[in-house]
């Protein structure tokens, strides 16, 4: 089944509605909790959606299928993200999310294979997601599988070498089935990405390893149809790379202008402020 006549089974529903659904289900799921990576989880929202809604093959009721698209969360701590995209998905029912980070939950804080379907690989050590892909995407290439693997990885990353041995690996390899996606919301555990060591345009250092890349408004959902649209047909022996520049707690404005909000507190009654806040954003 195409992606496009998936969702329309499922409900016909646009790009735009899934993210505002995929930032609900995150907040409620963050308020269960007091506390959470809820500004990556609004943040990579538009990503998500585009990804799930548009760019991928699965089968919601066998997540297991062998031809569907992978999609490799080496960012452990965003696993309250997936968890929101997968509810969305129908791989995970919505009433789960009342569990999440709880004892025996299958939704912990972060990401774990074994835990949870859909969840493919364990992330969370930094920098070693896109290693596992450039395996997979050999694997299947090997197999005669026809399915991509999606590696969703951050701008912190980009500061392990575990992630350039990847990169050069799969230049090497010419993994025409792999798509790396950044979530670059200039923001990492202690500042900014860009006080760090990413100081540069992203998009030509992908090039000059012999990778397909392209710079996005990661925020866009036009732009995003676009670029996984050409990352899926380029006609070239290259991986590709989509470098998605995102807003963290984008759509709840008085979390995007908190100063330090990789993982955000929340105090009881400002969820409440927070929900309605998404809710006037809702495009009708
Ligand atoms: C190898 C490794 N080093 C350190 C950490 C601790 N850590 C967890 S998230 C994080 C921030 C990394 O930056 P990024 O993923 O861009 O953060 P975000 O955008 O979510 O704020 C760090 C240092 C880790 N998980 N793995
Ligand atoms: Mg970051």
């Amino acid at each position: 089944m195409s992606a496009a006549s998936r969702v329309g089974k499922l409900a016909n529903l646009s790009l735009d509605m899934r993210a505002w659904n995929i930032r609900r289900h995150a907040l409620r799921m963050g308020e269960v909790q007091g506390q959470g990576y809820i500004g990556q989880a609004l943040g990579f929202a538009d990503v998500l959606a585009t990804l799930y809604f548009h760019a991928t093959d699965y089968r919601p009721e066998d997540p297991e299928w062998e031809g569907r698209d992978r999609i490799y969360l080496s960012i452990g701590h965003y696993a309250i993200a997936l968890y929101a995209a997968l509810i969305e998905a129908g791989i995970l029912p919505e009433e789960e999310l009342g569990t999440y980070g709880m004892d025996d939950s299958r939704m912990p804080m972060s990401g774990m294979a074994s835990y949870t379907p859909g969840m493919e690989i364990t992330g969370g050590s930094l920098g070693q997601g896109l290693g596992i892909a450039v395996g997979a995407a050999l694997g299947l290439k090997r197999k005669g599988n026809q399915a991509y693997v999606f590696n969703l990885m951050s701008d912190g990353e980009l500061g392990e070498g575990s992630t350039w041995e990847a990169v050069m690996s799969a230049v090497q390899w010419k993994l025409d089935n792999l798509i790396c996606i950044v979530d670059f919301n200039n923001q990492q555990a202690d500042g900014p990405t860009r006080d760090a060591l990413a100081k540069g345009a992203e998009g030509p250092k992908w090039e000059a390893f012999g990778w397909f890349a392209q710079e996005v408004d990661g925020n866009d959902l036009d732009a995003l149809v676009y670029a996984f649209d050409a990352a899926r047909r380029l006609n070239e022996p290259k991986p590709r790379v989509i470098i998605c520049h995102t807003k963290m707690c984008k759509g709840v404005d008085f979390l995007e202008q908190r100063e330090m909000n990789h993982f955000v507190r929340v105090e009881p009654d400002e969820w409440s402020k927070a929900l309605k806040q998404l809710e006037e954003a809702k495009t009708p």
